[in-house]
């Protein structure tokens, strides 16, 4: 299975589970509190292994994001990292897939030319998850990596219903998502409506 598609980012085997109903073909497993306690990292790798278990029901790319452990534990597909995380070339040597989250277009030619086998580049837009200081890069320089790269993008960052048709005009591989999925009145419906776009 190749990135593309909708990108469900999410801590929690709920999330996941709705957003496969409505078609979501790549989950990321995601949580920046998972190092705080023993308790926060085994709730992390619970959530894992129950996501993995989806895949008697569905088809899908399951990514952990930084924790290689835990993707090796789960058999995940893939891991992502940025760059205070492990260094791509060591993911490599443990996972097929290893996905890489950039902030420049620079930095993107650099992860794949490193061997990031996607790209994810953001925040496109202002986003409810990452808060006021990140920086934002707009459409402009999201198609510019597009058009560089020879490997996937994946637009990130305060994506939603009212600018998801601007995203995919850039010609992205894939859209990724967190707090439009995880705030949606029915979570399955909303899934549904972003994955339809790439059928
Ligand atoms: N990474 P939402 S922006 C996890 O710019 C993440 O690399 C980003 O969440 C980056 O869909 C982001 O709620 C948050 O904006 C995405």
């Amino acid at each position: 299975m190749q990135i593309r598609g909708l990108y469900v980012i999410t801590d929690t085997a709920e999330t996941a589970l709705d957003c496969l109903k409505g078609g979501a073909p790549i989950i990321q497993i995601r949580d920046k509190k998972r190092l705080e306690s023993e308790e926060t990292r085994q709730r992390f790798r619970r959530a894992a292994l129950k996501i993995v278990s989806f895949k008697k029901d569905f088809r899908f790319l399951f990514i952990v994001n930084d924790d290689l452990d835990v993707a090796s534990e789960a058999g995940a597909d893939g891991i992502h990292v940025g760059k205070d995380d492990l260094p791509i070339e060591e993911c490599r040597k443990k996972i097929d897939l290893v996905g890489y989250s950039a902030h420049s277009l620079e930095e993107a030619v650099e992860a794949e030319r490193r061997g990031a086998d996607y790209v994810a580049f953001g925040a496109i837009y202002p986003s409810p998850t990452k808060g006021p200081g990140h920086p934002i890069q707009g459409i402009g320089r999201l198609r510019a990596v597009v058009t560089s790269l020879k490997v996937p993008v994946v637009a990130i960052g305060g994506i939603g219903r009212h600018n998801i048709k601007d995203v995919l005009a850039t010609g992205v591989a894939s859209v990724a998502m967190i707090s439009a999925l995880a705030n949606a009145p029915d979570r399955v419906e909303e899934a549904r409506f972003f994955a339809k776009f790439f059928v």
